[in-house]
């Protein structure tokens, strides 16, 4: 038998026949308030479309119902994601304002994370190689300022005040 205890705070397990082999599974800080068992015999048998590759979503594979006893599944996305029309694979929805990632992590970084001699981007696309980003002075994720003097912090950045001698400030 398995239980919760509000004032032992715990998950508890003991022989419900017995009362023998009393186990503390679990103490927790607050009250438990209940438990859910998980077990394959409390289980449907199905077939899981997402058990394999993810059923081919790039995102979110979200198991449905048919009606039919059958299990059907559709791919779906996370905020500031749509899904492409293949309708697996989800694509960052970067505002002008933003930078998109490249590789397989697909995400937005504000505009200002390029070139911020930080690595923003799982596989360092907004730090590229070679000559295309400017020669870092600042400190990292400051703004450098295109006369590759001035440096912005985030909060100087569209303020209102001019940082940067040549006015140039996203
Ligand atoms: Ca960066
Ligand atoms: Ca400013």
């Amino acid at each position: 038998m398995y239980w919760t205890d509000w004032n032992l705070k715990a998950v508890l397990r003991a022989n419900k026949f017995t009362g023998e082999d009393f186990q503390f599974l679990r103490n927790t800080t607050h009250r438990p308030y209940d438990i859910h068992i998980y077990h394959p015999l409390r289980q449907l048998p199905m077939e899981n479309p997402c058990g394999e590759n993810n059923g081919g979503c790039s995102r979110l594979c979200l198991l449905s119902p048919t009606g039919n006893g059958a299990v059907s599944f559709k791919c779906a996305c996370p905020d500031q994601f749509f899904l492409r029309p293949d309708n697996k694979t989800c694509i960052a929805n970067c505002t002008r304002g933003q930078f998109r990632c490249s590789g397989a992590d697909d995400k937005c970084i504000p505009k200002y994370w390029k070139c911020d001699g930080e690595k923003d981007c799982a596989d360092g696309s907004d730090e590229p190689p070679g000559d295309i980003c400017p020669e870092r002075k600042c400190r990292p994720g400051h703004f450098q300022c295109n006369d590759g003097h001035g440096c912005a912090a985030a909060t100087q950045l569209c303020d209102g005040q001019n940082d940067c001698s040549d006015g140039d400030q996203r």
